[in-house]
């Protein structure tokens, strides 16, 4: 092995278990052809972008990549790593580096210049920067689409690797066997809650899955001190339990390709996780924007160029493997097919700005080809469903109807799992999964580690893969941990450009609970799902909606929030009669619970009980609307109403201010101005988080008699 430089910010380069080195031969199980033709298009990419970006005053405003990030440094060892990847259920989850790895897995020279070039088509039709990357490859390996947040590629790594294990040893889908999930990341992101929330996913559950660390010394322009200490992840992984661990000179071909095909070797064999470090140096700025002047020294810089891969793939090729014509012969077709690749990008159009609204949600009118991710269009048909509830059912409770609702698509749907804290063994905190697991086993419904990144971020990996994964927050609250994969699983669809979905419930109990709150577990909040892109927000107030409206969320191409009231989980309130085992309630219809000539009422959840007493009092005066979605909301069943009534009321539990009832009063006042004989009202708690000693409860959500009170004003306007 020979002995390099150190960049600052950076340990030595002398790995403790790097086991080879540079003086081995070229290991002839590898195509060695192949990875150098790779690396050698990678370099002719990042050079045409960084040469672009230099003469941005004489060129084209649309030849430049606007915003730009070089692989340059990290290329050879990663098509080392791709050409491993070669079983057709293999997934990777990229990095904005991580381009050589796309193109040794298949993506088109034309494509990889398209999308930083922000033409259409490639990865996200010129919706997202060029390096956030995906690989819809349907016969084989994919790239998992990539978010802009460093860390976020971890998790859904690791639902990937678990949907494997379902896939192969659930549904029997042999085609599953020997695959595996590779995640890259820089030695920054190792820091991240990501990193960590899937290593304990992947070591506690032995999953499949290679952790691939490219350390070059920095992240922008923090050393890797600052990130793990002494700056070596591998090192001070050694003694973590379950997991193999290896780390290396990623500039060393020979040692990067013995090391690499090792932990592969490792993890394809099914004896649990892996990951390797392997120092590379960052031969370029950390982005097109970055100087890099204030962090680095022109002798760092330079020192940094001694060690790149590319003369040392050559050293290790030339003459072992290729002549000195052949090598030549290889830099020449890759100078000419980046140059073809380069004009086509070049004439390909610009985005089509009149399609730029389309897939926040699916288009299911199957003019549209499918994502990939989620159940088919023919197996959501195939579980069918009827918006006619049964007659005569028995009387259940919110909890049970949940509970029954989840029972019944588990046994229907073999795709579908369900899991989150407590949720196997105990059936949850709230007792609403009790006895799924027994009925089904713990590879269907199951306990998590406490880590809601985990929980949200395995599932999307599971949609992907074309489960139909339904996750437990225990609590509202204990969302927030996990807004970031919430986030992006909600754009997921319309930054791929309907390339991908994750269509995942998400199930959570929040609101104030039957006579006691606090501000971790009475949390709504529910207007930030509403105005999240992407999301369905399911918000029932009762037994029967419940049932609906998880069946419709569980067959639906989208994601969606399925908010369970704590209020009415045990309660008569929230209890209603069984509608039956096909029962759906569509998205974004309103249900009239009580006509009214004078006043209406908008509402959901646990509010519409006290809404409709309130009601009561006023003989036939006052309407009352249960929206019971407000992502879509039923905005022509409130318009209507309101035409009729000629006045408006709000009620939620939310905060008033930018609560979801803001957007209902500013669309009743913009389009049944004219109609109204009151401002319209809205009555929320004040912006006061939910307090604990009841006597505090009650004097800050809206009671019956408030309610009633303000129907009172508003009927006097
Ligand atoms: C959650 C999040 N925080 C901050 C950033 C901004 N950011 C982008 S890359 C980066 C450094 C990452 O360093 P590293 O993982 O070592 O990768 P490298 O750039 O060195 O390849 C930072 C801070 C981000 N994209 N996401």
């Amino acid at each position: 092995m020979t002995t390099v430089p150190a960049p600052r910010g950076s340990r030595p380069q002398q790995p403790k278990n790097a086991t080879t080195g540079a003086s081995r031969a070229p290991d002839p199980r590898f195509d060695w052809r192949r990875i150098a033709y790779h690396a050698l298009v990678s370099r002719a990419l990042d050079d045409v972008e960084e040469a672009t970006n230099r003469n941005r005053s004489t060129v084209p405003r649309d030849h430049v990549v606007l915003y730009q990030f070089s692989a340059r440094g990290h290329d050879v060892p990663q098509v080392i790593l791709g050409s491993l990847l070669d079983h057709p259920r293999d997934a990777a989850s990229a990095y904005y580096r991580s381009r050589p790895l796309l193109l040794s897995l298949g993506l088109s020279i034309e494509d990889a210049l398209a999308s930083p070039l922000g033409r259409s088509g490639g990865f996200s039709d010129g919706r997202d920067i060029g390096v956030v990357c995906n690989l819809p490859n349907r016969d084989g390996p994919i790239v998992l689409p990539m978010s802009g947040d460093v860390g976020s590629q971890y998790t859904p790594c690791a639902g990937w690797a678990q949907a494997i294990g379902y896939h192969r040893d659930v549904l029997r889908d042999e085609r599953w066997s020997g695959a595996i999930a590779v995640v890259l990341g820089g030695e920054g992101s190792v820091a991240t809650n990501g990193f960590w929330s899937a290593l304990t996913i992947a070591t506690t559950l032995s999953l499949p899955m290679l952790f691939y660390i490219e350390d070059n010394g920095l992240g922008i322009s923090v050393p890797g001190e600052m990130q793990t200490p002494g700056g070596d992840i591998a090192r001070n992984l050694q003694s973590f339990g379950n997991l193999f661990v290896r780390d290396g000179d990623g500039t060393d071909p020979g040692q990067a390709a013995a090391l690499l095909a090792e932990c592969v070797g490792h993890v394809r064999a099914g004896n649990g996780p892996a990951l390797v470090r392997l120092t590379v140096p960052r031969l370029c700025s950390h982005s097109g924007p970055d100087n890099q002047r204030g962090y680095r020294t022109d002798a760092e810089i330079a020192r940094d160029l001694e060690r790149d891969p590319l003369p040392r793939l050559r050293a290790h090729l030339v003459p072992a493997v290729l002549s000195h014509e052949e090598w030549a012969a290889l830099e020449a077709d890759a100078a000419r097919d980046v140059d073809i690749g380069l004009r086509a990008a070049r004439a390909r159009p610009a985005p089509d700005p009149s399609i730029v609204a389309r897939w926040v949600y699916a288009d299911d009118s199957g003019d549209t080809p499918e994502a990939l991710g989620g159940l088919s269009r023919a197996e959501r048909a195939a579980l069918g469903g009827t918006e006619t509830a049964a007659a005569d059912g028995e009387m259940i409770r919110f909890a049970d109807a949940v509970r029954r609702t989840l029972r019944r698509e588990l046994a229907v749907n073999p795709k579908c799992l369900v899991f989150g804290e407590d949720v196997g063994r105990k059936g949850g905190v709230h007792l609403v999964t009790e006895g799924l697991q027994k009925q089904f086993g713990a590879a269907r419904v199951f306990d998590t580690s406490l880590s809601e990144e985990g929980i949200i971020g395995r599932a999307v990996g599971m949609a992907i893969s074309g489960l139909m994964p339904v996750a437990e927050i225990q609590f509202r609250k204990y969302a927030d941990p996990a807004t970031e994969q919430l986030n992006n699983c909600g754009t997921l669809r319309w930054r791929t450009a309907n390339q991908f979905a994750a269509p995942i419930v998400v199930r959570m109990p929040g609101g104030f609970g039957k006579d006691v709150g606090d501000p971790w577990h009475s949390l709504s909040d529910e207007v930030r799902f509403a105005h999240a892109y992407g999301w369905q927000v399911a918000i029932p107030s009762n037994a029967a909606d419940a049932v609906g409206l998880l069946r419709a969320a569980m067959r639906s191409p989208n994601p969606t929030i399925f908010f369970e009231h704590r209020s009415l989980l045990m309660t008569s309130d929230g209890s209603a009669r069984y509608p039956g085992d096909d029962y759906v309630v569509p998205f974004g219809k309103a249900r009239v619970l009580r006509d009214g000539s004078d006043i209406t009422l908008v509402t959901w959840s646990a509010l519409v009980h006290r809404c409709l007493e309130a009601a009561t009092r006023f003989g036939d005066r006052v309407e009352v609307i249960d929206l019971r979605t407000i992502a879509p909301w039923d905005r022509a069943c409130v318009l209507g109403s309101v035409e009729k009534t000629g006045r408006c009321l709000i009620v939620h539990e939310d905060a008033l201010t930018a609560g979801f009832g803001a957007e209902v009063a500013a669309t009743v006042a913009q389009h049944a101005f004219w109609m109204l004989d009151a401002p319209v009202e809205r009555l929320a708690v004040d912006d006061i988080p939910m307090p604990y000693h009841p006597i505090l409860l009650d004097a800050v959500l809206p009671t019956v008699e408030r309610i009633a009170e303000r129907i009172e004003t508003l009927l006097r306007a």
